[in-house]
């Protein structure tokens, strides 16, 4: 199975027909990654100078942008290039969901942005924890946000101006991934659910859905004979390039690289077109039990 399901935009903007956007989520679903050649992310000569990886707090993989609130976190900017920042970020988190409601028509009205995030520090040889290593192939799970079920569908332009790609490789079906690390997973206790939200070590009650797809993450990234002996796909996404995926199905490692825009967003299970094909699906069925809360929860990501 080709990983990339090609479609040739170059307007970020520009209408498709039906027989293509049918594609598109039939391929986004199932774990494809939509992959736009031609789709450039282009910047202003000002915009540019932001992309020096002196800008980023050293402590931080990024600079991060919340759409609702318009701020701009994890930089060491000017006051100026701060605000230049700030417009840089707002325009891709707009062209992003303006695209990704052209692409998948269906989602419309039940999408909902999460942060965007600006990353110029080269992946390759990055010092970090096991879990934060990013160039170990994980499904994405955040482990102080619970998504209860909902999607994380990642947006990514690679806006590097020196003629450098990013490299990814992906790895196994999510089904293939879970039923091998699932027998190594302990079930969450309500008493632990409600602790890690007393501490606030989580900001909103970790259901046993985001306590499957956290083990999940930190398992794949933490077992090396795991990480080197599984078979592998290596994609090359060049310059001026974009790319969509749900971060949470398809399993993933970003290899090298320097200076991507994302943006993520959060689709509640309702959205799907296939929802037998999601991770919160294919858990449920190998584990024969509901894994999220039914009612909605105070402050939740939605
Ligand atoms: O920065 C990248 O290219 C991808 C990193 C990653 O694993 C993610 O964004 O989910
Ligand atoms: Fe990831």
């Amino acid at each position: 199975m080709d990983i990339l399901k090609n479609i040739p935009m170059t307007h970020w903007d520009s209408p498709i027909d039906n027989k293509t956007s049918e594609e598109a989520v039939h391929a986004l679903e199932h774990g494809k990654i939509i992959f736009l050649p031609g789709l450039n992310f282009s910047l202003n000569e000002d915009e540019i100078q932001l992309l020096s990886p002196t800008l980023t707090s050293q402590k931080r993989k990024n600079i991060s942008f919340n759409p609702l609130t318009l701020d701009v976190q994890g930089d060491m900017s000017t006051a100026e290039q701060h605000i230049q920042l700030n417009h840089l970020m707002q325009r891709y988190s707009q062209k992003s969901l303006g695209l990704v409601n052209i692409l998948f028509p269906g989602y419309q009205q039940k999408i909902i942005p999460g942060r965007a995030s600006l990353r110029t520090v080269e992946i390759s040889g990055r010092n970090s924890s096991y879990k934060k290593d990013d160039s170990r192939l994980h499904v994405d799970s955040f482990s102080s946000t619970p998504v209860n079920g909902r999607r994380i569908l990642r947006v990514f332009s690679n806006i590097n101006q020196n003629g450098v790609a990013r490299i990814w490789q992906t790895g196994e079906s999510f089904k293939t991934v879970a039923m091998r690390f699932i027998p190594q997973i302990q079930s969450i206790s309500a008493i632990e659910q409600h602790l890690l939200r007393l501490f606030k070590i989580t900001k909103t009650v970790r259901s046993a859905y985001d306590h499957f797809m956290l083990n999940i993450h930190n398992k794949m990234k933490k077992d090396m004979a795991y990480q080197e002996s599984v078979i592998k796909t290596t994609l090359t996404l060049p310059p001026q390039s974009s790319w969509i995926v749900y971060t949470d199905q398809v399993s993933h490692a970003a290899i090298s690289g320097v200076g991507v825009l994302e943006q993520t967003f959060y689709l509640p299970p309702t959205a799907l077109h296939y929802p037998e094909t999601s991770p919160l699906h294919i858990l449920e069925e190998l584990l024969k039990q509901p894994l999220v809360f039914k009612h909605k929860q105070a402050g939740s990501t939605a």
